[in-house]
């Protein structure tokens, strides 16, 4: 099990508490798009993501990036057990999506570097410690169900 400091479960629920889901969610998955444009490739159904304008624009980009924070907001609330958490996603997105997992950490530097934007001087080195080891574990643990 992982462990956690009272810094780190802190700094974790202070993120998410403030974070506004409509701006960041949007944000991350349409950067991860645009810097990393083979994950295009499994929103074959969200219509156009010719270029990064268009990508931005995607009011389907925009509403699964909500809805992929809200899924994070799961591993927030069960910082204890974000394998068990995450173990119907897991298989949902290895077996059903055929998400390729290399794709789970390129998703979850963009919003590194979103939320690092929009905290400024406030995303300090500890703070993105903290960070970076909170979405190193929901990386891992929604790869978990891939064999
Ligand atoms: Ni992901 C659906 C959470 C990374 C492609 N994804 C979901 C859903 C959640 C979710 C929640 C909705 C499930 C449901 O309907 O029951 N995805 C997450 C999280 C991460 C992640 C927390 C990592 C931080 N997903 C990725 C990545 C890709 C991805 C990196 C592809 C590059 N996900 C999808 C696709 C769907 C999806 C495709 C289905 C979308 C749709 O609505 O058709």
């Amino acid at each position: 099990m992982v462990e956690w400091t009272d810094f780190e479960r802190a700094t974790i629920q202070s993120i998410f508490g403030k974070m506004d889901y409509e701006d960041v969610g949007p944000a991350a998955l349409s950067r991860c798009l645009v810097v990393y444009p083979w994950t295009q490739r499994y929103f074959g159904n969200f219509g156009n993501l010719y270029n990064a304008a268009a990508i931005q624009a995607n009011p389907m980009v925009a509403a699964h990036g909500k809805v992929v924070l809200h899924g994070l907001d799961k591993a927030v609330k069960n910082m204890d057990d974000i394998k068990g958490t995450y173990a119907q996603l897991s298989v949902l997105h290895s077996e059903k999506l055929h998400v390729d997992p290399d794709n789970f950490r390129l998703l979850a530097d963009c919003l590194t570097i979103v939320v690092a934007a929009r905290m400024g001087s406030d995303f300090t080195a500890e703070v993105q410690a903290a960070f970076q080891k909170f979405l190193a574990v929901v990386v891992s643990s929604l790869g978990r169900q891939y064999h």
